[in-house]
């Protein structure tokens, strides 16, 4: 069947709506860093969404002089290519590149230090990776053997220490914050927060052999007063 171009043109909202809901169907789920449940994922997320829209206006931009340079008769004749190229490859890019370069870095100082300004005491956590499984333990809390699963409170700022048994893995929970390397000899240093008790998935974001995809985990956060509870379960012989 062959449509006529109104005919399509009238048919391509409709296409792009559906198109547009198939697309964020994907952006949620148990792995999904644009379904955010803690300030630092937050922040993560909407410095995605705002380079997207950084790259949308760049693109239209662009693609807009293309259509009104072949479309538009005289658009654009008298200006030289040298013009074309500082005008078009300099002065208009760099503007919003640089606007978004800030803002990113601003981003960057929020998850390293604002995104765990707010709720109470941080708890500190211990997260070696080998393959191809994780081990948490709790260096604050006496007596605490590791557990498979971590257990973390709500609202309160967990300080992960990652470091490696073997090779070179990554820790990652998508939607409560970002990810960090751990290194065979190193520690690294990265901090979490969800906002809601619930389950979250985490994976180990580098590949590191056969049983990378299998490396995963979870993260159970607990309202305050459960907390001691939960991990106490999780801990019992
Ligand atoms: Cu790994």
């Amino acid at each position: 069947m062959t449509l006529s171009i109104r005919e399509r043109a009238r048919r391509f909202p409709a296409l792009a709506m559906i198109g547009a809901s198939l697309s964020l169907t994907g952006c949620t789920g148990d792995l999904s860093a644009l379904d955010p449940a803690g300030p630092a994922a937050s922040s993560i997320a909407t410095l995605w969404w705002v380079m997207l829209a950084g790259s949308i206006l760049l693109f239209c931009l662009v693609i807009g002089l293309f259509l009104a340079t072949t479309f538009v008769p005289q658009f654009g004749r008298r200006l030289s290519p040298r013009h074309w190229i500082i005008g078009g490859g300099l002065i208009l890019p760099i503007p919003i590149l640089c606007l978004l370069t800030f803002y990113a870095l601003a981003q960057g100082e929020y998850l390293l230090d604002g995104a765990s300004r707010k709720g109470g005491e941080v708890l500190r956590v211990n997260a070696v990776g080998r393959m191809w499984q994780w081990q948490f333990t709790y260096p604050d809390l006496a007596g605490t053997p590791s557990a498979p699963v971590l257990h973390i409170p709500v609202d309160r700022t967990i300080e992960i220490t990652t470091t490696s048994e073997d090779v070179i893995h990554s820790f990652w929970v998508p939607r409560l914050g970002g990810k960090i390397d751990a290194i065979p000899g190193h520690a690294n240093i990265l901090r979490i927060r969800a906002d809601s008790p619930g389950r979250y998935g985490g994976v180990c974001s580098e590949y590191c052999g056969t049983g990378h995809a299998g490396m995963r985990f979870e993260v159970e956060a607990h309202a305050e007063a459960e907390f001691q509870a939960a991990l106490g379960q999780e801990i019992a012989p």
